[in-house]
């Protein structure tokens, strides 16, 4: 079999990736390791920047985003029993953000996808790019006990963190940077109606939590854990209590409780590997980088992401310049720094750290009391929760 681009990965870098070469007829061929119904009941991000709205509109698929994507204007802080707002339209020149569940953007993406008959191969096990380093690269999988093998010109690795295109990388062509943090997000989803038509991120004596949703009448919520925390230990009662107690009193008087239909924990840590780009073999998303969830760019960066490598591939294809090839991996981890940075900049300044000094907690609230009451301060968040320019 051959096919000019073989995406390794099912997410939604590798689903944009693929509609966007679709859409200008370059041929590729997805490989996903699990099954269809397990890709689409992840439950993880909600924030879209406007960027990465405009990636999928470009697919021809954003009908139900625009439609019931929720536009929002600014978020809030909380802390010492008061809530802050941050206007990001006025602070950003006028841009915002959309909340709209990775998961529906998911399931947009693969019924697009199938609606135009372009192939994804679900639970292809064993999945191995080769020959990167040549002109002649090729991925074997097995599939149904037969083993496989496509040629290509071009592999897109967008099988994220735990993925194999990173690991097939010789260890001494790969440099990562990395910082775990000593905790975790307790999340948990609800048909219940959100506490506030804005999204409160709120910094406690007791821990972190926040106060997101996915519509008018489904709210996500996270509070800060241990990092070795089981979710077995949290009925949704004990849930419902811890966030009420490091909310504001209005806020916390606010929340409609409800039984919870996903509960899940995830370890926060940043994770950076350069280059991106290995030969024919591209890293997207996931697979190149991972932030703490504080920033809502994880998404967002596997699109910009998209972005370089599918205007790279359109030059190949389109102009035979490798030009766009040769930046791709500079051009992508100049942004992807940027998200690191703020997602960590986030997290310090929101959550409680077990071996915090008296006087790093000095800091962080003066840091809390600065951006909250400095426009100039607030510019800078507002700036970067919206999205930096591609
Ligand atoms: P994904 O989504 O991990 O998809 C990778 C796909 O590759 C498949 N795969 C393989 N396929 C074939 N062979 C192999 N050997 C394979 N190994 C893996 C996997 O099954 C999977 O289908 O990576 P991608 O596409 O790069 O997308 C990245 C995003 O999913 C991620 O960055 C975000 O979810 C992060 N994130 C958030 N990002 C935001 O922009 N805004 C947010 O508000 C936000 N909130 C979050 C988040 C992540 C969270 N968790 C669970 C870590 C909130 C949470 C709690
Ligand atoms: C979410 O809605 O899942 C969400 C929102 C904002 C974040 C992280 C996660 O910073």
């Amino acid at each position: 079999m051959r096919r000019q681009v073989v995406i390794i990965g099912s997410g939604p870098s590798g689903l944009l990736l693929g509609q966007l070469l679709h859409r200008i007829g370059i041929d590729a061929l997805i490989l996903e390791r699990s099954s269809k119904e397990h890709v689409l009941s992840r439950v993880r991000a909600g924030v879209l920047e406007e960027g990465t709205v405009g990636l999928v509109r470009a697919t021809g698929l954003a009908g139900r985003l625009d439609a019931q994507g929720l536009r929002h204007d600014g978020i809030e802080f909380a802390f010492d029993g008061q809530r802050h707002r941050i206007d990001l339209h006025e602070l950003s020149g006028g841009k915002r953000v959309v909340v709209y569940g990775q998961t529906e953007l998911t399931a947009d993406l693969m019924a697009g996808r199938e609606a135009v008959g372009a192939e994804t191969v679900y639970e292809a096990a064993d999945v191995m790019p080769h020959g990167f380093d040549t002109d002649t690269p090729y991925v074997t999988y097995v599939h149904g006990g037969v083993t496989h093998r496509v040629d290509c010109d071009f592999i897109a690795g967008c099988d994220g963190y735990h993925g194999i295109s990173r690991r097939a990388v010789p260890a001494g062509a790969i440099s990562t940077f990395e910082r775990s943090y000593p905790f975790g997000w307790l999340g948990l989803l609800a048909e219940v109606p959100p506490v506030s038509h804005e999204l409160i991120y709120a910094s406690h004596p007791r821990g972190f939590a926040l106060c997101s949703m996915r519509s008018p009448t489904r709210s996500r919520y996270y509070v800060q854990c241990d990092g070795d925390e089981k979710v077995e230990n949290w009925s949704d009662q004990r849930f419902w209590d811890e966030l009420r107690r490091r909310l504001p009193a209005d806020a916390a008087d606010a929340v409609t409780t409800g039984p919870s239909f996903e509960k899940s924990i995830a370890g926060l840590r940043s994770f950076v590997a350069e280059p991106m780009r290995f030969g024919r073999l591209f890293l997207c998303g996931d697979a190149a980088h991972i932030v703490p969830p504080t920033g809502a760019k994880g998404l967002n960066l596997a699109a910009s992401d998209v972005h370089y490598l599918f205007e790279a591939l359109r030059e190949f294809y389109g102009e035979r310049s490798a030009a766009g090839l040769d930046a791709y991996s500079p051009r992508a981890l100049a942004r992807v720094w940027k998200a690191v940075r703020f997602s960590w900049w986030m997290t310090l300044l929101l959550h409680r750290f077990p071996d915090a000094s008296p006087f790093a907690e000095k800091l962080r609230a003066t840091e809390l009391d600065y951006v909250t009451t400095s426009r100039h301060a607030a510019a800078a968040l507002a700036e970067n929760y919206v999205g930096l320019p591609y």
